[in-house]
């Protein structure tokens, strides 16, 4: 029999990792040379046992996971970052305006959660979202709105001269459940300035996150990885998020996204599954107060994503219907997977699966 339990004595094929596993053990605090030999070790499986044992201790052997759909409203954004495939300018025969109309027809009564982001649109104005927001709390009032990231809170709070706090107020009474974790990109003003210098750097992404919880909007982070950000801001980034995490404690769920090459092809090929798994399982380590890890399927694909579960995630996002985000930038799984699937998968990697709302309530448990 295999023994998949992390052995106590030193005995990792890499020496780094007998340092982390006591420091595991012992509930002691991983610091950045930690991190940076987890991005860098080649023993993956040493690795994935540590973060997997991480993991059990938040979730034990569950994997969650929402019936939900994300909605990208608009294309058509005022930033050029040149990581995105997905944003148009207005007139370009690719941009789109989708209706309140279409988006509800787009939401099934049945769903639990929508995920909605989009470009930074010129000029739909604030009223627009607020209206899009109450007609789907009063047409839909299963589904739970996780809406807008920290760079779209920002760009209405420039665009239309808004407070912050008056932003979310407004958001918060037209029916925002809790926030998604996009637009954190990386924490590192030099990759900031290099692709996307029109967009809030770390103080004001955090800034605003930080506010939410104040309010009761509970939201995610992600970071996206594999493109020009070296192994030392991957680790700066998520030591930034825990020290914001001990701060306001709202965060439920982090999730790394993987840089899709598509057309903007900053460089020649996506992160490697190793790659794509020494991250997960670095996060799961480092970020030891939050709550969940996110296996992203849509842009690691089904099978990392599904392997990913033994490597720290206890989270694989959705069902997602149709994601344009990174299928504009040819990403080349699904649009979307049904229940079963999600099930399948799950319990393909030994875990049991379950349903959850868009704050990790218990929905259903899978039994075996
Ligand atoms: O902020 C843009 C990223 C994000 C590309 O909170 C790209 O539960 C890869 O934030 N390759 C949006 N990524 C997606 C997002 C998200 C996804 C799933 C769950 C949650 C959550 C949040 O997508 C953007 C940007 O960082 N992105 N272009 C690209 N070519």
């Amino acid at each position: 029999m295999l023994d998949l339990e992390p052995r106590t004595e030193q005995s990792f094929r890499d020496l780094a990792l007998d340092r982390i596993w006591e420091k595991v053990q012992a509930g002691r605090r991983l610091d950045r040379e930690d991190g940076l030999a987890m991005l860098q070790t080649p023993d993956l499986l040493g690795l994935g046992q540590i973060a997997d044992h991480a993991s059990r201790a938040v979730s034990g052997d569950r994997v969650y996971f929402v019936l939900n759909v994300h909605i990208n409203p608009t294309n058509i954004c005022v930033l050029s970052c040149s990581f995105c495939d997905f944003a148009a300018k207005k007139g370009d025969s690719h941009a789109y305006e989708h209706s309140v109309e279409d988006i509800l027809n787009s939401i099934h009564p049945d769903l639990r959660e929508v995920h909605i982001v989009g470009g930074h649109h010129p000029d739909w104005r604030f009223e627009w979202y607020e209206d899009l927001l109450r007609t789907i709390k009063s047409e839909r009032p299963n589904v739970q709105i996780k809406a807008f990231t920290a760079a779209e809170i920002d760009y209405f709070h420039k665009r239309w001269k808004l407070s912050d706090q008056e932003i979310l107020e407004r958001l918060i009474d037209a029916g925002l459940h809790s926030m998604p974790g996009g637009g954190a990109e990386v924490f590192s003003e030099r990759v900031r300035r290099e692709l996307f210098r029109g967009k809030c750097g770390a103080d004001r992404w955090i800034e605003i996150h930080t506010m939410a919880h104040s309010m009761g909007i509970q939201s995610n982070a992600t970071m996206l990885y594999g493109h020009i950000e070296t192994h030392a801001e991957r680790v700066d980034h998520l030591i930034r998020l825990r020290e914001a995490q001990d701060e306001s404690g709202g965060y439920l769920c982090f999730i790394p996204l993987e840089y899709q090459v598509g057309t903007t092809r900053l460089v020649e090929r996506h992160a490697t599954p190793m790659d794509d798994l020494r991250t997960l399982a670095t996060s799961r380590l480092m970020l030891d107060n939050f709550p969940h890890i996110k296996s992203y399927w849509v842009m690691t694909g089904e099978s990392t994503a599904s392997i990913g579960l033994n490597f720290g995630a206890d989270d694989l996002d959705g069902t997602i219907g149709e994601e344009r985000i990174a299928h504009a930038a040819l990403a080349a799984s699904p649009l979307g997977i049904a229940r079963d699937r999600m099930v399948h998968l799950i319990r393909d990697a030994g875990k049991v699966p379950v349903e959850r709302d868009a704050t990790y309530n218990v929905e259903r448990v899978y039994a075996a």
